[in-house]
């Protein structure tokens, strides 16, 4: 498919039943439109990043084929965690229903006021990168790196693969 690039997006609950939260998500994403959901890493659990006196993190990441731009991609991701009912939170690292971050897209860099490509902290958390690993190995960064060297300096972070 000419034209298109591949978006990575990142999945994470740590309320009101995760597992049944990231579930759902994957399955909103396919509604998202001129994007084709076209891979999904297992589920994690994941020790919170940010204010331990919260639930352990449910987490995930899915691979999109996108036509949509980037821009565009991120209001369909913004529509699904406002359809789930999530307020936008004062603490950018407390609890939430549902997350959905747009991790890649491609080989883009972006810096806009609402939107950064590659997420800005994706490359320092292991719940990003060892699902993002399974879906592709060969995974690089834009200005960081290959995703397998900078998975080495986060492995103190505790990520369990969920077995099913
Ligand atoms: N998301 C955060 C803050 N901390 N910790 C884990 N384990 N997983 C997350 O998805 C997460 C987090 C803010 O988006
Ligand atoms: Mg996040
Ligand atoms: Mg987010």
């Amino acid at each position: 498919m000419s034209g298109a690039a591949y978006a990575y997006i990142g999945l994470g609950s740590n309320l009101h039943e995760p597992e049944r939260q990231v579930g759902r998500a994957i399955e909103a994403l396919r509604t998202i439109k001129e994007a084709t959901l076209s891979a999904v890493s297992s589920l994690y659990r994941t020790a919170p990043i940010g204010p331990q006196d919260q639930p352990d993190f449910i987490n995930a990441v899915c691979q999109m084929t996108a036509l949509a731009g980037a821009y565009e991609l991120f209001s369909g991701l913004r529509n699904i965690e406002d359809a789930f009912g999530r307020t936008r939170e004062t603490d950018p690292n407390g609890p939430r229903m549902l997350d959905l971050d747009l991790l890649l897209y491609g080989e883009l860099q972006l810096a806009l006021a609402d939107l950064q490509i590659p997420h800005p902290r994706m490359h320092l958390r292991r719940f990003v990168l060892e699902p993002l690993l399974e879906l592709d190995p060969d995974v690089a960064i834009p200005g960081q790196g290959a995703a397998r060297e900078l998975l080495r300096h986060c492995l103190d972070q505790r990520v369990a693969r969920i077995q099913h």
